[in-house]
């Protein structure tokens, strides 16, 4: 990938019950860091389609209540990489998230906005800065 170019990334906050899933990134960009489920946006690809898709190959999820969120730009200066994240939001009532690519996340857990873990991947640090709040997770 040309890394001289910014990059789309879709960012999904599944609210259930309060809470917002998280992963633990390994082995890329921003590793050990607390990340929302998502992806590269595939070429040609509808933003709501590569949340369910990223959502459903990580977690095996499947999501409900689709809507738009707003968004974050970053740059990654070690890396030289340079990403837009467009922001999900959707429900997922019921099921567990697995581990479906255990080398790229380590574990799913659930957080409430107002306790998020450290480290966070730079999108949702930058979202979390920009004062958001997820509606019905606060
Ligand atoms: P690749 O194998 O084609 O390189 O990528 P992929 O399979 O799509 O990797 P991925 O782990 O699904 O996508 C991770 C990339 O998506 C990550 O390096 C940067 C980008 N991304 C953002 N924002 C967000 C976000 O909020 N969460 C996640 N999980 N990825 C994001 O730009
Ligand atoms: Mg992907």
């Amino acid at each position: 990938m040309n890394p001289r170019i910014p990059h789309v990334g879709v960012g999904v906050i599944i609210i259930r019950e309060g809470f917002v899933l998280l992963g633990r990134r390994i082995g890329s960009l921003g590793a050990e860091t607390w990340a929302l489920p998502g992806g590269h946006l595939e070429f040609g690809e509808s933003i709501e389609d590569c949340a369910v898709r990223e959502v459903l190959e990580e977690t095996g999820l499947a999501l409900e209540a689709i809507a738009q969120g707003p968004y974050s730009n970053n740059f990654f200066p070690a890396e030289e990489k340079h990403y837009v994240t467009l922001f999900i939001t959707a429900r997922c009532p019921t099921g567990k998230p697995l581990v479906l690519e255990p080398d790229k996340c380590s574990t799913w857990q659930w957080f409430r906005w107002s306790e998020l873990p450290q480290p966070l991947f730079p999108p949702l640090a930058s979202l979390v800065r920009s004062g958001y709040v997820p509606h019905d997770a606060p």
